[in-house]
């Protein structure tokens, strides 16, 4: 039996189990939840409402995308997730942390606020989805759908415009880990397989393209993961509340 992934279609931390379970060469089979309605099926299988949720060959049941790199790489050591060398573990374990703890939450609370006040444009964020709704059926989840996200991830405009003003300073510490070897060396590591996806989420938005996509981390991201999905044009987040100088 291939593990089995739970996952939200587009969802960042369930790209990085993905291309995870890819690089270790496991076969796997992946389940698509609805959006919103996943944090109670996920409650209720793996006692956590979040995905990435993986049930494992060995039967084990595990959520959390750092939990779940970590034990792919005991069960298949090659290629590492993580450097061998003591010192530069540490700084990608460090980054890894910082890009769930940190960005992986502030790219939910950016996009959602974003997604309800652009519900027109959000059905591009459910292309490729394995069981893509009619778009009738689509157009009237997308509010229901936004607004019980909102407060799953406590966020609202106020909080995504504080997010937006402590992007710039986000950047300038991804693009510091990509200049001091970090991030983006020869082997992959749990690290760029954990921010590279939120960066790739929060291009999604042509607002946050124009910012992101130039700078060395963008390219990189861009250059990690090729696909995207979904696209907000410029203007879906309001001048006011991007960064200054944006
Ligand atoms: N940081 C954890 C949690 C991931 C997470 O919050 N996933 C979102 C989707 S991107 C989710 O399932 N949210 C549902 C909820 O908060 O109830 C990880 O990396 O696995």
């Amino acid at each position: 039996m291939p593990a089995t992934l739970y996952v939200v279609h587009g969802s960042h931390p369930c790209e990085t189990v993905k291309r995870a379970l890819e690089m270790k060469g496991l076969a796997y089979k992946i389940i698509e939840l609805p959006p919103a309605m996943h944090a109670a099926v996920m409650r209720l299988l793996f006692g956590e409402r979040t995905v990435p949720g993986i049930k494992l060959e060995t039967g084990e049941k595990l959520t959390g995308s750092r939990t779940i790199l970590r034990r792919l790489d005991q069960l298949v050591p090659e290629p590492a997730l993580l450097p061998a060398d003591g010192e530069a573990r540490e700084r990608v374990l460090e980054a890894e942390a910082w890009g769930d703890e940190v960005l992986q939450a502030a790219t939910r609370r950016i996009l959602w606020p974003t997604l309800l006040a652009n519900a027109a444009d959000a059905p591009s964020f459910s292309e490729g989805a394995k069981m893509p709704l009619p778009a009738p059926v689509l157009k009237a989840a997308i509010p229901v759908v936004a607004r019980i996200e909102l407060k799953l991830n406590a966020t609202s405009d106020d909080a995504r415009a504080a997010d937006l003003q402590s992007l710039p300073g986000w950047l300038e510490k991804i693009d510091g880990w990509l200049a001091d070897g970090t991030l983006g060396g020869e082997q992959v590591s749990a690290a760029d397989l954990q921010i590279a996806p939120s960066l790739k989420l929060l291009m999604a938005m042509e607002d946050l393209r124009a910012i992101i996509g130039p700078r060395p981390c963008g390219q990189w991201a861009d250059g990690l993961f090729p696909g995207s999905v979904g696209r907000l044009p410029v203007g879906a987040i309001p001048r006011e509340a991007l960064p200054v100088g944006a």
